[in-house]
């Protein structure tokens, strides 16, 4: 078969949902670097984000597709529930996730740490502390939609999970977002039972702060 081909930054937690996918699946996949908006992005992305896959003839953009066509055409544990309630349950925490906590929580209130926007590099204390407390329920309401199996979906890992995982690896590193995951028990028992898995380990992106100068 084809070599399956990643194309993204480590830091990036896209990609790194999506190597992931495709290492629990136990697939090889060569990660190939590239930036969002160079010329191998866009020629993929209509939006120029990473990550983007090639695979054969096959070429795609955005995790969610890119993680259900390795779950689709490869062997392994599924990574998208087969029922279909639960398969509902795993799409609506990705589209929560992607659509709701994503810009709240890295785009807002990491980004606000790691590129602040002022002249002098000094943090904006205001933005912060409005995007904190902006994520205070969403922190809440995601623990409890955890708390009947451990999972978004099913009784397993899912892609639903290693979706918000590779944020809340970042978010487990600042001070309030780092507070909020440890008094999240079934939170924080997601991130802590993922961060054992080999796929984790071996995706480790490089500290927020270095992201700040890739
Ligand atoms: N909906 C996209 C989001 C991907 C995304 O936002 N990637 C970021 C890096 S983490 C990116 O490429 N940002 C560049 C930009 O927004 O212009 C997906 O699920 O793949």
């Amino acid at each position: 078969m084809a070599e399956l081909e990643i194309i993204g930054l480590p830091i990036s937690t896209y990609v790194r949902a999506v190597r992931i996918a495709a290492l629990e699946k136990g697939v090889t996949y060569t990660l190939v670097p590239a930036a969002p908006h160079s010329e191998p992005v866009n020629r993929i992305s209509p939006a120029g984000r990473i990550p983007v896959m090639r695979h054969g003839d096959v070429e795609l953009a955005e995790s969610r597709a890119i993680a259900g066509y390795i779950d689709t055409v490869f062997d392994g544990p599924k990574l998208f529930p087969a029922d279909p309630v639960e398969a509902a349950k795993a799409e609506q925490w990705i589209s929560l996730t992607n659509t709701v906590l994503d810009p709240l929580f890295i785009r807002r209130y990491l980004f606000a740490y790691i590129f602040p926007k002022s002249e002098n590099g000094a943090l904006d204390r205001a933005a912060i502390d409005t995007a904190v407390e902006e994520m205070r329920p969403l922190f809440q309401a995601v623990d409890t939609a955890l708390a009947a199996t451990g999972y978004f979906a099913g009784s397993a890992p899912g892609f639903a999970d290693w979706n918000l995982f590779t944020m809340l690896h970042y978010l487990r590193q600042m001070p309030e977002s780092g507070e909020m995951l440890n008094a999240s028990p079934n939170l924080l028992a997601l991130h802590d039972r993922l961060a054992a898995r080999e796929s984790a380990k071996a995706t480790l992106p490089p500290p927020p702060q270095e992201a700040a100068s890739a």
